[in-house]
């Protein structure tokens, strides 16, 4: 699929003029189809998904009659297996990667839309890819922090805080009643018509265009089920349907109470949602979620920072790894929603490691999933132990809790035995240690057949930040090929914030996808820029959503920003509220062309 922009293709043109007039030429045919027929790349399933669910909506109902197409009855379970059956294998693909979802399949980075969701939500925390409408792009899912009041930041109170809390006796509902996911459909090949903020200008551009389909994601639970601090989202088909299903976990809050030595977190559930024969998502935790730590109406509440998908026993359906950041003795645990096949799902404890970050890959490449996980730094914890304390410790060099390597699945799902450890401490430019990995990913960058490793890395409290790359030398082991930081930090603990979220802080890569963006053969990176970057405007830290490491060989790598003139990821063309409209008809092109044609002509003449 190739998404090329009008923008690209007359971006090396220093005449404004001159490259409109070229714009304006190239894109006459396909705007005057596009305004006479802005669905006609929408498949019937999509037309009659949005006309069943969205009844209100004149234009799905339209077109859907258009096309003679029965949407009005309800779709029957077993209609809807017999047709996904036609177009789909019923048996699940099963997540070994590269086919994890975390890959793009397109050269899309969705600035536009992720600006979008900033004006609504308090924090983007992240997004994934994945086709729902069957028309072979990939949709976004999108999970913010919606804009509630009650909550309590520590930069406002950090006597009861580190990061941001609800205060469950402050009678607020802070247990969010308002929805933490958000869908678009992607369609491409969309011309529009946009204004562009460098430019001062308006500019015709054709790409992929967002449509937000939200409405499909339905969550019933009262507000006990609700999410509270969702961390990431995830998806893959779970109940075999041909359709993602999606997944978000929950790491819920820390707020310290008075007279405890510790802070205490309430815990929320995980949020796992089924795609419905309707059409629609529906959050299924209360019936389709069991195990252990499972709680009859409240799910499983294991402080649940990272999750990643796969079929960790190797039974052919996708199974759920989350980290756990709740103390078990010395260490923690690793918990798995085991699938039975059809959806539901088992939790049991699958793993002995405290920690916050998990990505399943077959790193020692014996046929199962291994786990590269992301815990806290050894030399950071005894760096800040005058502040923090050692807990968890059994002695100075023995912190069974501070954990970052692999942990080797024993072929039944089991993730006990450690496998290699990044030894290494990754100290910032200041000397400081990096203390947490906030997000692990896994790809053959080097295309030799082996899993390598990318992270990233904050500070205490999200202080500073780092990535680097770790490359599989075979066996199962690695070396650190190449470090980047985006931001160094306070220079001396003195400095130090004293939570997380204040001013300077929150400069961190929280999520990594892959792809080849330019079509060269080798994998480039994007890095997915922290929920906290708005709080970096004025500093002169580096801005990290967004960067893109371009391979130009064997682990060497172009540091690309979204504002480089060779920036290879395309944004949306557009972002609109309910469907596609045209923004231009054919009259207003040619009086557009005839407006330059004029301007042209008397600069010339000057
Ligand atoms: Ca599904
Ligand atoms: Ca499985
Ligand atoms: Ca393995
Ligand atoms: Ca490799």
């Amino acid at each position: 699929m190739l998404f090329l922009s009008v923008q690209t293709l007359i971006k090396p043109s220093k005449t404004r003029h001159l490259r409109n007039l070229i714009a304006l030429c190239v894109l006459l045919t396909p705007m005057y189809s596009i305004a006479n027929d802005h669905f006609s790349s929408w498949s019937d399933k999509t037309i009659c998904r949005l006309a069943k669910t969205t009844p209100a909506n004149t234009e799905y109902q339209a077109e859907s009659s258009k096309r003679g197409l029965n949407c009005g009855e309800a779709v029957t379970s077993s209609s809807v297996v017999s047709d996904t059956a036609k177009t789909t294998s019923i048996k699940l693909k099963v997540a070994m990667k590269p086919d994890s979802g975390d890959w793009l399949k397109e050269s899309i980075y969705p600035f536009r839309l992720k600006a979008e969701m900033l004006s609504r939500v308090q924090t983007n925390n992240g997004f994934a890819m994945a086709d729902f409408d069957g028309d072979g792009i990939d949709d976004l899912f999108h999970l913010g922090m919606p804009a509630v009041s009650g909550l309590i930041y520590g930069g406002d109170s950090p006597e009861i805080t580190n990061s941001s809390a609800c205060d469950p006796n402050s009678g607020h509902p802070c247990f969010h009643s308002k929805p933490w996911v958000a869908v678009f459909l992607i369609k491409n090949d969309v011309t529009y018509r946009i204004w562009d903020g460098k430019k001062q200008d308006w500019v015709i551009t054709t790409g992929p265009s967002a449509t937000e389909v939200s409405e499909l994601v339905i969550d019933d639970n009262s507000i006990e089920l609700k999410a509270q601090e969702a961390n990431g989202i995830r998806v893959s088909d779970f109940n075999g349907d041909g359709v993602p299903d999606i997944f978000v976990n929950d790491v819920s809050m820390q707020i310290k109470v008075p007279g405890k030595t510790h802070a205490v977190r309430p815990g929320k559930n995980d949020l796992y949602f089924l795609s419905q024969p309707d059409g629609t998502w529906l959050e299924s935790t209360m019936t389709h979620v069991t195990g252990t730590g499972v709680r009859k109406g409240k799910g499983l509440i294991k402080f649940t920072h990272g999750a990643s998908l796969g079929d960790i026993d190797g039974d052919g359906d996708i199974d759920i790894v989350v980290s756990s950041s709740k103390w078990v003795g010395n260490n923690g645990e690793v918990m798995c929603y085991v699938n039975q096949g059809d959806g539901y799902m088992k939790v049991r404890k699958c793993g002995n490691q405290w920690g916050f970050e998990v990505e399943l890959g077959d790193i020692d490449n014996d046929g199962d999933l291994d786990i590269a996980f992301g815990g806290t730094s050894k030399k950071a914890k005894q760096e800040w132990a005058d502040v923090d304390g050692m807990a968890g410790c059994i002695s100075y060099n023995n912190c069974p809790r501070n954990y970052n390597g692999i942990l080797l699945n024993d072929g039944k799902g089991n993730f006990n035995k450690r496998g290699f450890e990044f030894s290494s401490p990754v100290d910032s430019s200041n000397g400081i240690a990096y203390n947490t990995v906030p997000a692990v990913s896994v790809a053959d960058l080097d295309g030799d057949g082996d899993l390598d490793v990318v992270r990233s890395h904050v500070g205490r409290l999200y202080h500073g930040g780092a990535l680097t790359i770790e490359e599989n030398i075979g066996n199962g082991k690695f070396r650190t090929i190449m470090l980047d930081e985006m931001c160094d930090g306070p220079k001396k603990k003195s400095d130090w914030g004293l939570h997380e979220g204040v001013a300077g802080a929150g400069c961190f890569i929280n999520g990594f996808k892959f792809g080849d963006f330019n079509k060269d053969g080798l994998v480039d990176i994007v890095a997915n820029g922290s929920q906290l970057l708005k709080y970096n405007q004025g500093y002169s830290q580096r801005v990290v959503d967004g960067t893109v490491y371009l391979s130009t060989g064997k682990l060497k790598y172009d540091t690309v920003y979204p504002d480089d003139t060779n920036y290879p990821l395309v944004d949306f063309g557009a972002v609109v509220g309910t469907i596609p409209k045209e923004n231009a008809t054919q009259q207003d092109i040619e009086d557009e062309l005839a407006a330059f044609e004029a301007e042209l002509a008397a600069e010339l003449n000057q």
